[in-house]
């Protein structure tokens, strides 16, 4: 009795011990209010070299590729109203009848004789996309790689080569960062469910598709070793919310066997089912996911996360949509204006690009692919590896800032070519000189007496000279100097 209660004891001893070590393990702050198991990792942002390249790619390419490509939003001359890659879920009187039943046949058409990876990653390159987010498995739950835990997968399709492996050799190839896009959601597997399990038969099938899940991911990392992070989707459902100890568990068996490993906020949630940033407000995963053809309209609502946000061109379709004609389509004007937005707020922008059937890209995404490019060719130093300026925004456009060096990208020039930008007195630095960044030619700047009042700015004026025509938006670069506070020399009035 007595070795029984000993031993009983201990064994609890060593429960409690592991439960606090775990414990401390995630909640990682003395400072955090509420005591989790499976809240974020970690308290500050990643400082490692993998993460840093990461905050330096500035643009990114999505592509949202499956076999709803096939139908491309239609079927016998209808139409379905939601974005192309959720057709699988088109029901009522006006879908196509047995439609699901139809869809989940497709695959056995799907032959994408067209495709030529090497094509899609130069033409990325030309974009000046530093890292591509691919499908490999999209909510419908069709494999673009031939994954040995289940059939439906590019295997057994008329094209039968493994199209992830074609995606990452090619992009590595052309030093484009390839990171795999995996949704939770898969409306194939038969232990899948959106609502928490109801009765042990549930729970047993929930518990195989967990299973399943994770032999995924981890064939996945096995399969494709060059991949540098998982891009997690479909996490949203109550039944996965109320995995916290799997998927806490999980992330740090994915992050052991991959050392490096960039995820973002979208794969978990924490003990009382927060995603994206845990009860005390930590953010879970190294970057914030939360961003989706929406972009911040202020740093505050940033603050110093890093983050990416991903766009569609037109308003919401990701799978390719036959029919672009009946909404706005952004143009590369819109996406450039929305690259510097994000990356004045120390964002990634990631464009979306939802190839055909047969693995053509549309000429409206290859025409945003050669003209942001181009613009991209002149202008990328104001783009790889800036950061917020930490300065107030401009009416004119954006900053953006590297060491030394004030990118403004101008957007709106005023009829009078004046750009005059404010520099708070209290930022340690201020232009000395300013050029263009298309050509390198000087421009004169000054700096502005504005009179005698309570305003902590001081001002500097650039006038564009009346031959400067530009078609496109631009970039002034200035150069900053440090501030000599003992002589005064911003001619700072006593006020
Ligand atoms: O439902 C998906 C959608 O189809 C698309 O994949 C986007 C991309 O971020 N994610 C989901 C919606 O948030």
């Amino acid at each position: 009795m007595k070795f029984c209660c000993r031993t009983f004891s201990f064994v609890a001893a060593i429960i409690l011990n592991m439960n606090f070590a775990y414990a401390q393990q995630n909640d990682n702050s003395k400072n955090d209010t509420i005591p989790l198991r499976y809240g974020a990792h970690r308290i500050s942002a990643r400082k490692d070299t993998m993460m840093q390249r990461w905050r330096d790619y500035g643009l990114g390419q999505f592509i949202h590729w499956g076999v709803y490509a096939i139908p491309g939003g239609h079927w016998e001359n209808k139409t379905y109203h939601g974005a192309s890659e959720w057709i699988r879920t088109w029901s009522g009187p006006a879908s196509p009848k047995d439609w699901k039943s139809i869809y989940d046949q497709l695959y056995k058409q799907f032959n994408p004789v067209s495709f030529k990876a090497s094509e899609w990653a130069k033409q990325a390159k030309t974009m000046g996309a530093k890292y591509v987010i691919f499908t490999t498995k999209h909510h419908d739950g069709f494999c673009l790689w031939p994954s040995k835990y289940t059939n439906y997968t590019i295997a057994n399709t008329p094209y039968r080569k493994d199209i992830v492996k074609e995606i990452v050799e090619a992009y590595d190839a052309e030093g484009i960062d390839v990171y795999l896009y995996f949704s939770i959601i898969d409306w194939n597997h038969s232990g899948y469910s959106s609502s928490i399990p109801k009765n042990q038969a549930d729970s047993m099938a929930y518990e195989r598709f967990k299973k399943f899940t994770r032999n995924q991911l981890i064939e996945l990392l096995d399969r494709y070793p060059k991949a540098k992070g998982l891009w997690f989707d479909g996490s949203w459902d109550a039944a996965w919310i109320k995995q916290a100890a799997f998927t806490n568990e999980l992330e740090k068996e994915l992050r052991e066997l991959h050392p490096g490993l960039i995820i973002g906020s979208r794969f978990r949630a924490d003990d009382y089912g927060k995603r994206h940033f845990d009860s005390n407000g930590r953010m879970m995963g190294d970057y914030e996911q939360g961003w989706e053809r929406k972009l911040p309209a202020h740093i505050d609502l940033v603050k110093t996360n890093d983050w990416d946000a991903v766009m569609t061109i037109p308003p919401n379709q990701w799978g390719y949509n036959s029919d672009w004609q009946s909404s706005y389509i952004k143009t590369p004007y819109d996406l450039t204006d929305m690259l510097m937005h994000a990356v004045s707020m120390n964002g990634n922008l990631v464009i979306n690009f939802g190839p055909d059937g047969k693995g053509n890209i549309r000429d409206e995404e290859d025409n945003v692919a050669v003209k942001l490019g181009a613009w991209m060719d002149i202008n990328h130093e104001a783009v790889y590896g800036t950061t917020y300026a930490n300065l107030p925004k401009p009416d004119y456009g954006y900053f953006t800032k590297k060491d030394n060096k004030l990118f403004l990208t101008v957007f709106n020039l005023p009829l009078n070519r004046l750009v005059r930008i404010a520099i708070p007195k209290n930022f340690g630095s201020a232009p000395s000189k300013a050029n263009l960044l298309s050509n390198m030619n000087p421009l004169a700047l000054k700096r502005t007496d504005m009179g005698l009042d309570r305003d902590q700015n001081i001002y500097y004026d650039v006038t564009i000279p009346d031959h400067f025509h530009a078609k496109d938006p631009f970039v002034i670069v200035f150069e900053l100097k440090q501030l000599d506070k003992d002589k005064k020399d911003y001619g700072d009035s006593k006020i």
